[in-house]
């Protein structure tokens, strides 16, 4: 299984010419295309935030232009694209107009300074989950979410995060798990004394025997203030743990056989002469050893001398996962709060069971099958709201979907397709839209 590791993107909505590394995207898709062509097809395309540089709808139209060229660069179906927000998706002006949002975020800071963890899940149970003033929070993330929510992606109060079982690796299961890190980003955020914070409940990810966890999100550790609270969960449940955000590629492995985390260098950085400001992008590629994986690392560079991507200087990197083939844990560390149950996980790809379900004894499909709903869902929530809202009525689905949150509406009506065994019924009516 391989996959396209992109981050730091930036789109900044300038025409043509004026866009910053345009030249350099069109590159990436002509080092893509020529690495396809010696090590095989691409399965997945992961883009780990800072997708605009200021958050407006023109910034994503070009985003999903140029993602749809990866994907046909990497011979990779276009539903295959997860992505999760970073600081740059937040719209800032959207974001400073909410009065209360200075009051809401000393509370997390106090929280994260005296170490009360617990205090953080509760005051995103309390101000997102129960009081509905909260959804004004995350109007700043509108057009990202948009954008997102066509590959059934976006963050929302009560869901900030979601999770995939779509992909498969040699006949294990792969859960891919986006969080939200900008929850509580502003424009102060800082590396030494960080203020977001992820919450614990974003970090559960479910264990199942044999499946392969890959987490991504914007920031790394450094710039999260609840991180060692949070932290063992990534380390015992996650295989490859993936960042953004610092625009200087490192990876690491803090246990033999541990969880293998890779910080990507920007597609998109600013202009400037430091390492920072050279284009990078990762291609990471998994293969099944039991009772291990072997993740192996290749970041590509920008070459400013040969005005092409390159081999990065660091080299390519392989490494060996250890899975749970036997539902063994990997250390003996144990959570002694109960989680905030109330802030649930979203399925990317509502066709299909969620990992909740699962756990509870459905039976996921085969893999093909698998691929099949990730196409029909994003093909679904690609259509207009109008006649999302037109199949769900002919598919007798639609009762009471005007309570439902509009970023949630397309993954609403395909959870109920599914519940109601409407999924041919459904792809007859894909086949007109
Ligand atoms: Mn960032």
């Amino acid at each position: 299984m391989r996959l396209v590791h992109l981050s730091d993107i930036h789109f900044s909505g300038y025409s043509s010419k004026w866009e910053p590394n345009a030249d350099q995207r069109r590159q990436l898709i002509r080092d893509l295309t020529r690495l396809v062509a010696v090590g095989g097809s691409v399965d997945g395309v992961l883009v780990g935030g800072d997708i605009a540089k200021t958050a407006g709808p023109d910034q994503y139209e070009d985003a999903t232009k140029w993602l749809e060229e990866v994907c046909a660069a990497g011979e990779c179906p276009t539903e295959r694209v997860w992505v999760v927000p970073g600081n740059h998706d937040i719209d800032r002006k959207a974001h400073n107009s909410v009065l209360w949002r200075p009051y809401l975020f000393d509370l997390v800071r106090t929280a994260i300074s005296q170490g009360d963890f617990a205090e953080i899940d509760r005051l995103i149970r309390d101000w997102f989950l129960i009081d509905a003033s909260a959804d004004r929070l995350f109007d700043s993330l509108a057009a990202y979410n948009e954008f997102a929510a066509s590959m059934n992606c976006p963050s929302t109060p009560g869901l900030p995060s979601w999770t995939d079982l779509t992909m498969d690796l040699e006949g294990l299961q792969v859960q891919l798990t986006g969080l939200s890190s900008v929850i509580f980003s502003d424009t102060t955020d800082m590396e030494h004394r960080p203020s977001l914070a992820l919450g614990l409940r974003q970090c559960e990810f479910d264990r199942a025997d044999g499946r392969i966890q890959i987490a991504f999100v914007h920031h790394p550790p450094e710039w999260i203030g609840d991180w060692s609270h949070v932290e063992r969960y990534f380390l015992s449940r996650v295989h490859l743990l993936l960042f953004g955000h610092e625009h200087r590629f490192a990876t690491d492995q803090l246990e033999n056989e541990g969880t293998v985390i890779v910080r990507a260098g920007a597609v998109g950085p600013e202009a400037g002469e430091a390492e920072e400001y050279v284009p990078s992008w990762n291609l990471i590629t998994l293969r099944r050893d039991d009772p291990c994986i072997e993740i192996t690392i290749e970041p590509r560079l920008w070459s400013r001398d040969q005005t092409h991507f390159v081999a990065h200087p660091d080299g390519t990197t392989v490494r060996r996962v250890r899975i749970d083939l036997q539902e063994v844990e990997r250390t003996g560390s144990k959570i002694t709060e109960a989680p905030v149950e109330e802030i649930g996980v979203m399925s990317a790809s509502p066709l299909l069971p969620s990992p909740d379900e699962v756990a509870a004894g459905e039976l996921l499909p085969p893999a093909p099958e698998r691929g099949r709903a990730r196409q029909i869902t994003v093909r679904f929530l690609k259509l207009p709201r109008t006649a999302q809202l037109s199949i769900a009525s002919d598919l007798g689905v639609s009762e009471g979907l005007s309570d439902i949150d509009r970023r949630r509406l397309g993954s609403e009506i395909l959870e109920r397709v599914r519940r109601a065994n409407l999924i041919d019924q459904l792809v007859e009516r894909l086949g007109d839209a």
